[in-house]
């Protein structure tokens, strides 16, 4: 695993610039004695609830790489190490120390639900003419953040499981159903199909939010539909952080949010679809 978008200039919603560091330079064991860089954690993450205090704040003491009470702080890539009692990119350097807006010291949870179903033209699955495979779709929304195509993905909330989250967030983003009744009447029918994932992945996500204290790391986790009928019948509706949602064929020419296009094409190969 390496990180890109991790390294990215300007840090999001802020004016601050990450120092630029190297490709051969961005694994800790790469000595770097003069490596200082940038520090910064957004002011709208202190104080909430979501969030951790700062380090040496009284009262907060951490159990890194563990499952501290609610809190899963453990990285699925084993253990990472700490430099002045602080959690280090498991990766490696991105040019910015803190948080910036991540919540979490550490690994900050996250799911990502891949919906798919068969490209169809009428009752006929589409195949591609270049690959001659099985065209795939994809419930893809708009990040109203950046403006980017990604899977309907959130944060794992404290103490919730993570086929929680994975059906929540699809709920939330693809379907718009908080504080909405039409879920409570379609609720059997989506719990049933979101008993049946497969996993794709899980580790560390190249996001741009990521910093050397603080990054993402998700459970990708596809739901397909193989006869069509079943997503067919839901009422897509962008909603939460998601400004638009849609089916869409899955391709190389995707380009996607963060790591997000790696995950799709992991789906792709698993279903031997058009890539
Ligand atoms: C990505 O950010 C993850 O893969 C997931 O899709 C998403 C979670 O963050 P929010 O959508 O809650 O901002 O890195
Ligand atoms: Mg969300
Ligand atoms: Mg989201």
């Amino acid at each position: 695993m390496f990180h890109v978008k991790s390294r990215s200039a300007v840090y999001p919603r802020s004016d601050v610039s990450r120092l630029k560091v190297p490709d051969e330079k961005v694994p800790w064991t790469v000595p770097w004695p003069d490596y200082n860089p940038p520090n910064y954690t957004s002011k709208h993450i202190r104080g909430q609830s979501w969030a951790d205090p700062e380090i040496g704040e009284s009262g907060f003491s951490p159990r890194w790489n563990s499952v501290d009470g609610k809190v899963n702080r453990k990285s699925h890539h084993g253990d990472y190490e700490l430099y002045k009692s602080t959690p280090l990119n498991i990766i490696g350097r991105t040019g910015l120390s803190g948080r910036g807006i991540l919540g979490r010291w550490g690994p900050n949870h996250a799911a990502d639900p891949i919906v798919t179903r068969w490209k169809r033209n009428k009752q006929n699955i589409e195949i591609s003419i270049e690959s001659k495979k099985p065209i795939l779709q994809f419930v893809a929304i708009q990040r109203k953040d950046t403006g980017e195509w990604a899977i309907p993905g959130g944060m794992v909330d404290p103490g919730e499981v993570v086929t929680t989250t994975l059906k929540r967030e699809f709920m939330e983003e693809a379907l718009n159903t908080l504080g909405s009744n039409e879920a409570k009447k379609r609720e059997s029918l989506i719990n049933k199909f979101f008993s049946n994932g497969e996993e794709i992945y899980r580790g560390y996500v190249d996001d741009h939010r990521n910093t050397d204290n603080a990054w993402i790391e998700t459970v990708a986790m596809n739901f397909h539909d193989e006869s069509g009928n079943a997503v067919g019948l839901f009422p897509f509706c962008a909603g939460d952080d998601a400004a638009n949602v849609q089916w869409t064929d899955i391709s190389a020419n995707l380009l996607l949010y963060a790591s997000h296009t790696k995950f799709i094409s992991l789906v792709a190969e698993k279903r031997g679809s058009h890539w």
